[in-house]
């Protein structure tokens, strides 16, 4: 399965970006890693160009908050309802509680949300949630 990854924003945390690269190749997926400092029209069109099944964002400084708004408008005007979409890292600017972040973001047009969540955790849920579509 193809995954198209990176850090949304002017957000330039790259750690995590680099392990997300790593532990999904270690899982078998093959990735188009935009990096750090990535639009989220960006994310579509490599999501459309490669074909992609999963696109899955990051946000370390929380600014995710205002860059995926229109998610859900770009999303049904590429026609990428088959897309899985996934967020995580720290998903607002300051503190925030999981039970106000998840459905924020699930309201933006995201599947799958996860606000301080460890990554192989993520993936897990991530995995588990391919296997129940399929
Ligand atoms: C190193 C660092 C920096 C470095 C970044 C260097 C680089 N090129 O990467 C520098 C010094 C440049 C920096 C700058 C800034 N930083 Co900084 N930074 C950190 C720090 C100390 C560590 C981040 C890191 O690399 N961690 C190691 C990686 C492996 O862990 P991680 O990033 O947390 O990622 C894990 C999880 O989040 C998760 N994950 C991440 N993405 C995803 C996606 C999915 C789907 C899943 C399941 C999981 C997942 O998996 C990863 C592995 O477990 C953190 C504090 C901290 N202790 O975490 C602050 C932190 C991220 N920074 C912060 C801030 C505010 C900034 C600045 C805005 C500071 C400023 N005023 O200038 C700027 C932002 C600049 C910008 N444009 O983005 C805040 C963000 C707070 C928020 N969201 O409310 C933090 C949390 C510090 C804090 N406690 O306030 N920073």
């Amino acid at each position: 399965m193809k995954v198209v990854t990176g850090v949304v924003g002017n957000d330039i945390h790259v750690v995590a970006n680099r392990l997300i690269d790593i532990s999904l190749q270690a899982r078998g997926f093959e990735v188009f890693n935009l990096g750090v400092n990535t639009h989220l029209e960006e994310f579509i069109d490599a999501a459309v160009e490669s074909d992609a099944d999963i696109i899955l964002i990051s946000s370390l400084n929380g600014e995710a908050e205002g860059w995926c708004r229109d998610l859900q408008f770009l999303r049904a005007e590429y026609a990428l309802k088959n897309v899985v979409f996934v967020i995580g890292g720290n998903l607002s600017v300051g503190e925030a509680k999981d039970e106000d972040i998840v459905p924020k973001y699930e309201s933006y047009g995201f599947d799958l949300v996860f606000h301080q969540v460890d990554l192989n955790t993520g993936l897990d849920k991530l995995e588990e949630f391919l296997g129940k579509r399929s």
